[in-house]
């Protein structure tokens, strides 16, 4: 599906210090995750999202605080774009009680019943089926939200995924599927994985409407989400968005990155979006350089309060372990 021109979307000066703020708040956020994961702060699991921040950011524009959002494992950014606490989320990361999961899920399974953001899930594909699910109950009870899944491309190897899909087109659900395209599934490029390289199709072949997108441009993401979400709103069925993008960090922190060039990393790299949008900013008159300053002075602060916080926080008493399982058993 063709895209509309970039220039449809008119940025106001307020608006666009918001949108640098909230990428440059993912950045930053993720570079002292990583710092805190080499202080073994953080244990576990850590995927970053850096390279990635423009599809987050620009699909998270379109929706309202009364959709739904899933995401993968990979979730630290759309969790703070969503309205998460920094702190909070720094906490859960530490393993530490006042988490939002008190520290039981860590990086990989952020939730908020608050800002209706149902993970951090880690099982690939699992929380497409979750997606259709949350979409069938807002059709049936007549609810106007809809809701937005993010997924990888590797997602898109699994039988869950043609599950979803199938169930989707079939009863027509208010889901956005928003696939994250970073062309590596952990060391696995998509060429290997996926006999149809063109991602789109996948998504027409179940006649769900479907487009593509560069997903290093902010600009670009924030409008093909806009045309997805208005057409989910008008006709209650499902979308279907590839944001073709890059990560710029390893797949996990246990990784040699012995799958890629780091030559393809560099190329990559030039066209990194945040400096992108703020570069795009400037050119159309809209911010100018100390913009920039105040919005990396604000992101400082904000993530020295967030590990402030985390390094004031508990862990769980031993005895309160098995609290808030399914089971006593
Ligand atoms: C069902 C399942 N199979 C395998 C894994 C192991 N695994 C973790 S991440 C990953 C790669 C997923 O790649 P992609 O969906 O492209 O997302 P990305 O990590 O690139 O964001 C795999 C295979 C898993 N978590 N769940």
């Amino acid at each position: 599906m063709e895209q509309q021109p970039l220039q449809s979307i008119k940025l106001t000066a307020e608006q666009a210090r918001k949108l640098l703020y909230q990428m440059l708040l993912i950045r930053r956020f993720e570079e002292k995750a990583a710092e805190m994961y080499t202080k073994e702060k953080i244990r576990g699991f850590l995927h970053l999202y850096i390279g990635e921040e423009a599809v987050a950011v620009g699909v998270m524009q379109a929706l309202g605080p009364e959709d739904n959002v899933l995401c993968t494992y990979r979730e630290h950014g759309h969790a703070l774009v969503r309205g998460m606490d920094a702190g909070v989320i720094m906490a859960e990361m530490y393993g530490r009680q006042e988490g939002c999961c008190r520290g039981r899920g860590g990086s990989m399974h952020l939730f908020d019943a608050k800002t209706k953001f149902y993970g951090g899930n880690a099982i690939v594909a699992g929380h497409l089926a979750m997606a259709v699910g949350l979409g069938l109950a807002d059709k049936k009870m007549k609810r106007k939200q809809l809701t937005c899944c993010f997924f990888g491309e590797g997602a898109m190897a699994e039988g869950a995924f043609h599950e979803a899909m199938n169930l989707a087109a079939l009863w027509q659900v208010p889901v956005l599927f928003v696939c994250e395209n970073n062309l590596y599934a952990m060391g696995t490029a998509l060429r290997y994985t996926h006999a149809q390289t063109d991602l789109e199709k996948k998504g027409a072949a179940y006649g769900i409407a479907s487009a593509s997108v560069d997903g290093m441009d902010l600009m670009a993401v924030m409008q093909a989400a806009n045309t997805a979400a208005e057409s989910i709103r008008r006709t209650g069925q499902p979308y279907f968005l590839v944001c073709n993008t890059y990560r710029f960090r390893a797949h996990s922190m246990f990784d040699a990155e012995l799958y890629r060039e780091k030559s393809e990393v560099e190329e990559w790299k030039k066209r990194d979006p945040v400096p992108g949008f703020f570069n795009y900013l400037t050119q159309q008159h809209i911010l100018i350089d100390n913009d920039f300053k105040e919005a990396e002075a604000k992101v400082e602060k904000e993530i020295e309060k967030a590990v402030e916080f985390a390094d004031a926080c508990s862990l769980e008493p031993v005895e309160e372990l098995t609290k808030y399982t399914y089971s006593e058993r």
